[in-house]
């Protein structure tokens, strides 16, 4: 065994620390410890409530030890019981009051002895309950490594700590629900579910290899190409989700467009309740792109705000506009606003020769019909029937005051609307996969399933489609872990934070 096995070995069984909750201020800071040593060192850091008064009287270190070592002669800790004391530095002086909890082996999140200390929060608490545990001796943790021993003891499967990592990192109401059930092990099982339909495929192709087609009927009967077909789009089903999962991470792009001074920076600032663009009566105002975050029924939304589409000499405003452009070809909802109180301008047309040559699917616009305040009704009718002539009947159009607030309500009904377009609640139900890794290894999968269905029509030899089967199957295993490389691990891992 090489020496760098045998260290990683080592790192593996130490005992590790550190602080579980966000650095900060807050009611309550965790640190844990996972491992063989974590009872030991409660015992010398952690003096229970009613022993308080007795230990204040002991005057020396050396007293104090002696009193911790005799009390837990008779004293064990109950798992999973909350116990109320004091945690004690290396001389033995108090810390905090704290609560701990002892998870013991093998019920606990990494599967080893693991203990949580409960402390006040705040940077100087927590701080230095993990700077006791590292000179009484402990490791402090390496980002993720609690779940990356929870996997390595079977406690979770690569599956549910990537969609754990994702989790945490949830933005919004939708994004975390879809986590949680691939957190709860809805992907793992649909993975499984997919081996042991290749597995089947495999059983029926090698009794081919042992016997003879026509000695045994049911091989005759066995849809070899139906079956395959089958998983191949399950798979293919499971990689679409991957783009959901990305957009609900990153956020839905909604762009507003329009040309300029038509009131597209005021409409962000509305939708965002708080005066984040300038707003001004000089046309351009808006010179570059500008993102903001904003979550809508529990739905995460970039909005951008962008320079409004002009011709113009101006170098700074040319850029502006190619990024608006830019925004524009990437968004998955376009407000397109109109200036309700003018005639349908060149500016206008620009924009919409700009939509067709995009090749924007008019089902992603919603037409806005801005500063109907000061707009006569004529005019509103007949921006609709240009409109109309332009790009369908079916469009969505609006009549909006920016100004006045005016349907404001009714454009945000409008944009949910859009967004369940995108189709993402109703997959609500479904698995998502949600990292580039199992994207990748599923396109493995899927690419070697393409090989096994060619062989198959190709009739070559049952030999070579067994083989591309096996391959399917041992990227399978990749993917959910079973056949899994340190190195593979700690490139999963390094991305979690401390103490997770
Ligand atoms: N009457 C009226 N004025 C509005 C309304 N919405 C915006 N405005 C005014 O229109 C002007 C332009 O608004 P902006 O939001 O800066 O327009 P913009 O589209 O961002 O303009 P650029 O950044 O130059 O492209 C400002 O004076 C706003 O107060 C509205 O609903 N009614
Ligand atoms: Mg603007």
């Amino acid at each position: 065994m090489s020496l760098e096995f045998l260290k990683a070995l080592e790192e593996e069984k130490d005992t590790i620390c550190a602080i579980s909750t966000p650095i900060g201020k807050g009611a309550i800071g965790i640190v844990r410890t996972s491992g063989n040593k974590s009872l030991e060192i409660l015992k010398r850091v952690f003096l229970p409530f009613k022993y308080k008064k007795e230990f204040e009287n002991l005057k020396t270190k050396e007293e104090k030890e002696k009193f911790l070592k005799d009390i837990y002669k008779n004293f064990s800790f109950e798992p999973r019981k909350m116990y109320l004391g004091y945690f004690l530095d290396e001389n033995l002086d108090f810390i905090d009051k704290v609560l701990c909890v002892y998870f013991k082996a093998p019920n606990s999140y990494t599967g080893e002895d693991l203990i949580e200390y409960h402390s006040h929060g705040g940077l100087y608490i927590t701080q230095k309950i993990l700077k006791t545990l590292l000179n009484l001796g402990l490791r402090l943790a390496k980002p993720g490594e609690f779940t990356k021993r929870a996997v390595l003891s079977g406690k979770m499967d690569l599956l549910q700590a990537e969609s754990l990592n994702a989790f945490i990192n949830a933005k919004s109401e939708i994004e975390g629900k879809l986590l949680f059930s691939t957190l709860e092990g809805n992907l793992s099982k649909k993975i499984k579910e997919i081996q042991e339909d290749i597995l089947k495929i495999k059983a029926y192709s090698n009794a081919l290899v042992d016997f003879p087609e026509d000695e045994i009927e049911i091989l005759n009967e066995y849809d070899f190409e139906g079956e395959l077909k089958k998983i191949i789009e399950k798979i293919e089903n499971l990689l679409k989700t991957y783009e959901i999962s990305q957009k609900l991470k990153t956020g839905i792009k909604v762009a507003i467009i329009g040309k300029p001074n038509v009131g597209k920076s005021s409409l962000l600032n509305t939708l965002l309740k708080k005066e984040r663009a300038i707003v001004t009566d000089i046309p351009g105002t808006t010179r570059d792109v500008l993102e903001e975050e904003i979550v809508l029924k529990g739905i995460p939304l970039v909005l951008i705000d962008t320079a409004g589409i002009r011709e113009t000499q101006d170098i700074v405003e040319k850029i502006g506009i190619e990024r608006s452009l830019k925004s524009l070809k990437e968004a998955d909802i376009i407000l397109f606003i109109l200036d309700a109180s003018k005639k349908i301008e060149k500016e206008d047309l620009k924009l919409f020769e700009i939509l067709k040559k995009e090749k924007i699917p008019i089902s992603k616009v919603i037409f806005l019909l801005n500063k109907i305040d000061i707009a006569s009704k004529e005019n509103v009718e007949n921006i609709k029937g240009n409109l109309k002539k332009e790009f369908g009947e079916q469009i969505n159009i609006l009549e909006i005051s920016v100004k006045e607030q005016k349907n404001i309500d009714k454009l945000l009904d409008l944009i949910e609307e859009k967004v369940l377009n995108i189709d993402i609640t109703s997959l609500e139900n479904e698995t998502f996969i949600v990292s580039e890794r199992q994207k990748e290894i599923l396109n493995k999968v899927k690419d070697a399933l393409n090989r096994a269905l060619k062989n198959l029509l190709e009739y070559s030899s049952p030999e070579f489609f067994d083989l591309e089967l096996e391959e399917a199957l041992s990227y399978l295993g990749e993917l959910i872990g079973k056949v899994t490389y340190e190195d593979m691990l700690d490139k999963i891992f390094s991305n979690f934070c401390i103490g997770k």
